[in-house]
């Protein structure tokens, strides 16, 4: 049987998602947005695509969550990226709103489907979601470490000049400045980092990685990436439909792993066809557990500030 995948918001990210769920042969593809006839517009655009490309998904737009239903898994791409003048708790109240009314549609019309959170601030968002829909945590998962960690592996390669295919990396923790990049589990083909590089090359990659997103939004000075985070949205969405259960950082509710209790935040799970699998809890160094920890702490700052917003 075919499988079915809705993405919610057909905005940048969205609209790139359901391009390459399709080119990747994963199943039919319904792209929701409130925006009357762009979902709809670009869904027949991709579709009338498939001959020369050689898919055959149907990829259906639509503004009626109705159109939803059955769906195994749902990416969730609504939002509102910051604009000049808005403070953070603004937007931390706008998409929690957007968020919390997409979590409802998706409980109503698709109960039994795994849901992938892209819209930021991630880690919240991914809270939001959860409460919303009412879904086990299994079926909750958020979209970070992918993006953040392939980041991570362009920047090696490029250093070194080898094949970013050959390079493992690993970024936990909340999705931003506070993110944390393992360096004593990055290897090219197996051999340490560390062996590779000195450290201080290492700690300008670093550096570099936690600000990889804000380096592309000043390239483009009217949004934020798309590419790589519709990529990596469709490696966890293909990793549940085939059920290969891949190891991947993802941004998960933890319950006491790593120390941290209560809110979502970025670790390597396994993911199959029930979701998150498992949690994976590497030994870090005791430096990087404190960063983890503190990334931690910063996302329930923003959990508490959020708990005191009518959204
Ligand atoms: O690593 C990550 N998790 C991220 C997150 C990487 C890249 C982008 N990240 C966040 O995803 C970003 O900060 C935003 O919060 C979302 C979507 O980013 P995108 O670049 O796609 O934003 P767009 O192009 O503005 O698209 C958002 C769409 C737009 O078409 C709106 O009309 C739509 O969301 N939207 C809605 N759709 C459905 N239902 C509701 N309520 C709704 N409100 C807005």
């Amino acid at each position: 049987m075919r499988k079915k995948i809705s993405v919610i918001g057909g905005g940048n990210v969205g609209s790139t998602t359901a391009l390459f769920l399709a080119e990747k042969h994963l199943g039919d593809v319904v792209l929701t947005d409130i925006v009357e006839g762009m979902p709809q517009g670009k869904g027949l655009d991709m579709y009338e695509t498939g001959p020369i490309h050689g898919y055959h998904s149907r990829i259906q737009g639509t503004n009626d969550y109705k159109d939803i239903a059955g769906s195994d898994v749902v990416v969730v791409t609504a939002g509102l990226p910051r604009k000049p003048g808005m403070s953070r708790s603004d937007l931390l109240g706008m998409n929690a709103r957007i968020v919390g009314e997409v979590s409802t549609h998706i409980k109503n019309h698709a109960p039994d489907a795994i849901v992938v959170v892209v819209s930021n601030p991630l880690d919240i968002m991914c809270s939001v979601a959860l409460e919303m829909t009412g879904f086990p945590k299994e079926r909750v998962i958020g979209m970070a470490g992918v993006l953040d960690t392939t980041r991570m592996r362009c920047f090696i390669a490029d250093e070194l000049d080898v094949h970013a295919a050959d390079v493992v990396a690993l970024v936990l923790g909340g999705h931003g400045d506070s993110m944390v990049p393992v360096i004593s589990t990055a290897t090219v083909s197996g051999i340490p980092l560390t062996q590779l590089l000195p450290r201080e090359r290492i700690d300008a990659i670093v550096e570099r990685t936690r600000k990889g997103g804000g380096e592309i939004v000043a390239l483009l000075k009217t949004g934020s990436a798309y590419y790589a985070p519709a990529a990596s949205a469709v490696e966890m969405v293909e990793s549940i439909l085939l059920d290969s259960r891949r190891v991947l950082p993802c941004a998960a509710l933890l319950d006491g792993q790593y120390g941290i209790s209560g809110c979502f935040v970025g670790v390597p799970v396994k993911l199959g066809a029930r979701g998150i699998e498992q949690i994976y809890e590497v030994k870090l160094a005791d430096d990087e557990l404190k960063a983890l920890q503190a990334s931690a702490a910063a996302v329930k700052e923003d959990l508490d500030a959020l708990k005191g917003m009518e959204y």
